[in-house]
């Protein structure tokens, strides 16, 4: 593989993130504004309606990163140096429209990898659990392992490391990314992925005191809470590259559990919580051919990695941020 030019220490001065109005964005965008100053950081949606304070806080604009003048447009007139791609198709909602997934997964960052080739970019990309298959060591699951996913969005998320990869050795683009555990948020909610039911339980627990769970009570999977995967991003995308040796993609988790489990530690602080399961063959036969822990040993040691988040600091923190959430309205 020839490379034409060697990596740069990227300065994290002007960014662009794609995607912004989804369950990463709505609060990546935040967090970056906060770091970088608002002005610094463009926010781009296309579908959802983005929240007030993502609009209000800082450039807000509608992007379809199919649409690969008006990504060029947009980075030209921002000066962006640096684009956090998460504009994609989850798994569920993947399955549905395999065709339309592929598009929007695929063209969607191979335009992000273009632009910025030509426009000197670094390049956040968020690969994901999704991204291995039945064949892959389901329990410490290694960084370099088989990668033969079932699924579309899997096969998306794959082909879309060896991109990643692929630019940064052909062109020397600043590529980085992370494979996500399912991610566990309270502010937007997460748009047809097959880890959604972690974040559906507790607004039913704490609305109904009930949930009717679509996977099976003892499917393990690896999870997030998001304050951890938002931090986990910004400092990827800050350590110096030199200290990388894998790029695209880290295997990055925080904990890992069954729906069994979760609504037993609910249960903890709503005691009359119950759960009953009504399985999606669809979304359980994926989570079925995903790890159930992935090893995270080359993120700790080539750059840091930490979670602060494991299962009962989430619950806990869940469940007053949603009661809280609910009770205004
Ligand atoms: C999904 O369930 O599709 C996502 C993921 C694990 O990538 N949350």
């Amino acid at each position: 593989m020839i490379c034409f030019r060697s990596v740069k220490g990227h300065k994290m001065k002007k960014i662009l993130v794609t995607g912004a109005t989804g369950q990463i964005g709505s609060e990546l965008t935040m967090a970056l504004r906060d770091q970088f100053g608002a002005d610094n950081v463009v926010a781009a949606g296309h579908s959802r309606q983005p929240l007030p304070n993502l609009q209000q806080s800082g450039p807000y604009c509608q992007l379809d990163v199919r649409d690969s003048s008006a990504l060029r447009q947009l980075v030209e007139d921002y000066q962006i140096d640096t684009i956090f791609h998460l504009a994609s198709l989850l798994s569920a909602v993947a399955e549905e429209k395999p065709q339309q997934a592929w598009d929007i997964n695929m063209n969607g960052l191979l335009n992000v990898l273009e632009t910025a080739r030509l426009h000197d970019c670094a390049v956040f990309f968020p690969s994901s659990i999704g991204a291995f298959g039945a064949g892959t060591p389901a329990i410490d699951t290694p960084q370099d392992t088989i990668q033969r996913p079932s699924t579309l969005y899997g096969i998306t998320k794959v082909a879309g490391e060896l991109l990643c990869d692929y630019y940064h050795q052909r062109f020397g683009v600043d590529t980085r990314g992370l494979r996500y555990p399912g991610l566990i948020s309270n502010i937007a909610l997460p748009g047809g992925g097959t880890t959604d039911y972690a974040v559906d339980i507790f607004y039913q627990a704490v609305k109904n005191g009930h949930y009717d769970c679509f996977l099976g009570a003892d499917t393990q999977l690896d999870m997030m809470y998001m304050p951890d995967a938002i931090d986990a991003a910004i400092q990827l995308m800050k350590t110096d590259g030199h200290k990388l040796h894998h790029r695209n993609a880290f295997n990055i988790t925080a904990m890992s559990f069954t729906p069994r489990q979760l609504a037993a530690e609910i249960q903890k602080h709503l005691p009359g919580f119950t759960l009953a399961y009504r399985i999606d063959p669809v979304r359980q036969t994926i989570a079925d051919s995903w790890p159930r822990h992935m090893d995270d040993s080359a993120a700790r040691a080539e750059w840091g990695w930490q979670p602060r988040f494991n299962l009962s600091k989430m619950v806990g923190d869940m469940l007053d941020k949603i009661a809280l959430k609910l009770s205004k309205g």
